[in-house]
């Protein structure tokens, strides 16, 4: 007589789950970022590199170039192919940040110098870095990776761990059905690719994502060392660079799979305990790393480095502006990761490179920016504003979880009225 079970059975119950880590990398990331807003380069040789973004030069020598239209931010897919600089000719010691996989096809990519890929690909369009709009889609897709599964390890700007182990369907087809609903879901938000490996552990996840790149997904099973990962270069072991893996050559050990074929022993009194005993072990594809999700922060802060050094006075206004400007992004930082902070403070580089901070601890927890602005300029008028500035930063400390403030009360989302403010001639009606 079968016994109706009056619960789910607990996982616990269940054979013990397979481990299964996920690697997520970003598909010719820098590069695919400036494609969204320059669609018209797509299967075109493009590299990034050289100097940073100016967009209000370009939309003026296009104003310059192309006077029968009209040109703004909005018109960045309309800019015509003739108008992008080429490599050809290109001088200087500017290198690659990275490549679209069309320009990867003449040998250029991340690392390799300008003037040398100008010689391989002098068609290939360049376009300069912008690191704001690629900080914004790495958070961008990081978050839509920890909607779906939220123990997920930063790893840099466009890559991440991720367990897939015990989230729903993280198991189905070896972790495909996820790795594909990650794909989706990340394009469908930001219009990105991505090529993810699913393994039993990280090791063997972060060569996994390379296997189909771009927009693939590689499953890697225990039973697959043999035949997927013994051929590779022992350079695809994460952690064996350019110096050790010459030390390998040297012994004659070209592939993983022939420093898996080498005693431990011999490993050990080669390359000392540690190393020798980890080459073994990641030879054999073991790795019990766990995956690391992300620590508390301890404080938030936006700053700026000025196109040319402003002055406290004689450039009142536009340091108001932008000090304001950081005030609101620190404040909108905070609420979207759903901190407050109760010290805040500021950061100022003058001309000379000298660096001075001020903060203040208040006595509520806020994310509010107007509070934000009102204590750090009070901060400021605490510095020494003679000299001109180079840098301004503004800075939220002493962290709580927005629910934790809620739950003891200490939470102001209001300025608190000002007693007495003493606003001094220098500073008085920019901060
Ligand atoms: N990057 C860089 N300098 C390097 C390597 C990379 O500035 N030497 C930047 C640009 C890349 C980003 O980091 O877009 C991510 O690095 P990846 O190694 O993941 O390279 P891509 O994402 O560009 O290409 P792939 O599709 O091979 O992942
Ligand atoms: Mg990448």
């Amino acid at each position: 007589m079968s016994q109706q079970p009056t619960a789910p059975p607990s996982s616990s119950q269940n054979s013990p789950r397979m481990r299964r880590i996920a690697h997520l990398d970003m598909d010719a990331f820098y590069a695919s970022v400036e494609l969204l807003r320059y669609p018209q380069l797509k299967g075109l040789p493009v590299v990034i590199g050289g100097g940073r973004r100016r967009e209000d030069d370009l939309l003026g020598r296009l104003r310059v170039a192309h006077p029968e239209q009209e040109w703004s931010s909005e018109h960045l897919h309309q800019i015509p192919l003739d108008f992008f600089p080429r490599l050809a000719g290109y001088t200087g010691r500017g290198v690659i940040t990275t490549a679209t996989y069309a320009a990867r096809q003449f040998g250029i990519g991340s690392a390799v110098g300008l003037m040398k890929a100008a010689k391989l690909c002098p068609q290939a369009i360049l376009l300069p870095v912008d690191f704001d709009q690629y900080r914004h889609y790495s958070r961008r897709f990081k978050a839509i990776v920890t909607d779906i599964a939220p123990l997920m390890e930063d790893r840099g700007i466009d890559e991440v761990y991720i367990d897939f182990t015990d989230v729903p369907g993280g198991q189905r087809e070896g972790g495909r059905v996820l790795a594909r609903l990650m794909q989706k879901a990340i394009f469908d938000d930001t219009g990105l690719t991505c090529s993810v490996g699913v393994a039993p552990n990280k090791l063997l996840a972060k060569m996994a994502s390379e296997f189909n790149k771009p927009n693939g997904i590689s499953i890697v099973q225990e039973d697959d060392l043999e035949t997927k990962i013994w051929p590779l270069a022992c350079r695809k072991i994460n952690g064996i660079g350019p110096k050790a893996d010459a030390k390998l050559k040297s012994h004659g050990i070209e592939t993983i799979g022939q420093l898996a074929a080498r005693e431990q022993q011999w490993l050990m009194d080669t390359f000392g305990e540690r190393t020798g005993a980890w080459l073994h072990a990641a030879s054999h594809g073991q790795d019990e790393r766990p995956v690391v999700t992300e620590s508390e922060p301890v404080s938030m802060s936006r700053e700026t480095t000025f196109d040319t050094d402003l002055h406290a006075v004689r450039d009142r206004a536009e340091l108001g502006a932008i000090f304001t400007k950081l005030c609101e992004q620190v404040a909108s930082d905070l609420q979207r990761k759903g901190y407050v902070g109760k010290t805040i403070g500021i950061k100022l580089r003058f001309d000379d490179f000298q660096i001075v901070t001020r903060d203040q601890t208040i006595d509520h927890f806020t994310a509010d920016a107007k509070v934000i602005r009102q204590f750090a300029g009070q901060c400021l008028k605490r510095a020494p504003l003679q000299k001109r500035l180079r840098l301004l930063g503004v800075r939220v400390g002493a962290l709580l979880k927005a629910e934790d403030a809620k739950a003891g009360e200490v939470f102001a989302s209001h300025p608190p009225t000002r007693h007495g403010a003493d606003a001094d001639d220098l500073t008085g009606q920019l901060f």
